[in-house]
């Protein structure tokens, strides 16, 4: 458990990455019951709202200010529970209102690390349940035997993502149930396409659509931008980024999901047609700043947008067929390629999807706060 140490708190920690994601995983019965200290014992623990967060082990990037919760499933057929949570280099909120598919890889390796599951075969699959939205995943992980018998996660092989060097071993994922995780329903405003009237911009069509992860789809040359600039070119262009913001003020209050000035969704996704041999390219910013690649959940909503009629993703997509269908979206560090089901009865409603992560643990050991921000003792 936690333990005094000098004037600070230590509190076991697995410092893991997960996909194109990185951060400290937490045994949930370990932190403070009441979320407002627990909000501040992960702030401090991060360094935030310092933009560098140097007093902390943010990376200074929305990709690196990521923490996961876990703890061993309490509801019938769940075998491990977390919840997510989002920090921002320069802003004090802790966000646990959306899903993040990147460190959900993360979450069953945690689990098998700390003992909340057993495993017994060269595969473990365990049913994964994400409070934030109450989605559940089926993820499968590597499990050898080691020298002594005794089953350890594997880290190595052959799986590749793209935006994570090397080879690692694959984290196998597979969704049910995303439509509407945040915004109730996969189309919320029950149409494939709106006309949105953007101040200072002028009448933008978006595709507003939620099947894990809240987004706005819009052309990237409505936006005045080509769909294939790098992560730094958006970040660095200010007229760029204002006209997306305002696009994303008005497309939050089309959605349903009220002013969303201080939220973290709906994400912003510019997509153009793909120009390596993919489905769709796009751009997402997450959703101030540009993605190096993109979300887990906001590529299976993006590949979702592909297979529905006249999307704005569609515009500019390469055709698909069939009710297995293979999505590949393109971004700035490559692709991510999304497995999509479709029900043969009604294709545009989507059954399942399941797509390859791999995770790793960096860091083994305590993350020490202050005890003027949490004293348990
Ligand atoms: O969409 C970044 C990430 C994510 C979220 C973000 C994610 C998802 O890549 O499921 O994985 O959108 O803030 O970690």
């Amino acid at each position: 458990g936690t333990r005094r140490r000098g004037s600070q708190i230590a509190i076991p920690c697995l410092f893991m990455r997960g996909g194109t994601s990185r951060g400290p995983f937490f045994d949930a019965r370990l932190l403070p019951e009441d979320t407002g200290v627990r909000d501040t014992v992960l702030l401090a623990a991060m360094g935030s709202p310092d933009p560098r967060q140097i007093d902390g082990i943010g990376g200074a990037h929305p990709l690196t200010s990521k923490v996961g919760l876990v703890r061993p499933g309490t509801e019938p057929g769940v075998d491990v529970e977390w919840t997510f949570a989002q920090m921002q280099p320069g802003r004090d909120t802790v966000d646990t209102s959306s899903n993040c598919g990147n460190m959900l890889a993360a979450v069953l390796p945690f689990a098998i690390e700390t003992g909340m599951v057993v495993p017994t075969a060269d595969l473990t699959t365990a049913r994964v349940l994400t409070r934030n939205t109450g989605m559940v995943a089926e993820i499968t992980v590597a499990t050898p035997a080691g020298p002594a018998g005794v089953r350890h996660v594997s880290y190595e092989g052959q799986a590749r993502i793209d935006g994570v060097p090397g080879g690692a071993a694959p984290v196998e994922i597979g969704f049910l149930d995303t439509a509407g995780s945040v915004a109730g329903s996969l189309l919320p405003t029950g149409n494939t396409r709106d006309t949105v009237e953007v101040p200072g911009v002028g009448a933008v069509d978006v595709t507003l659509i939620d099947n894990g992860q809240p987004l706005v789809i819009v052309a990237a040359e409505r936006m005045g931008a080509t769909g294939y600039e790098t992560p730094a070119e958006i970040d660095a262009d200010n007229e760029l980024k204002a006209r997306v913001e305002a696009l994303r003020l008005v497309c939050g209050e089309a959605m349903g999901l009220g002013d969303v000035t201080e939220k973290n969704y709906p994400k912003m996704t510019l997509v153009a047609p793909p120009r390596q041999g993919g489905t769709l390219s796009t751009r997402s910013l997450i959703p101030r700043v540009c993605h190096q690649s993109i979300g887990v959940l906001a590529a299976v909503t993006a590949a979702t947008a592909c297979v529905l009629e006249d999307s704005v993703a569609r515009d500019v997509s390469a055709d698909l067929s069939g009710t297995e269908v293979t999505v590949s979206v393109e971004h700035p560090s490559g692709e991510f390629t999304v497995t999509l089901g479709l029900d043969p009865d009604a294709p545009q409603q989507i059954a399942r999807s399941a797509l390859l992560r791999t995770a790793r643990l960096v860091m083994a050991g305590d993350l020490l706060v202050p005890l003027s921000v949490w004293d348990p003792t």
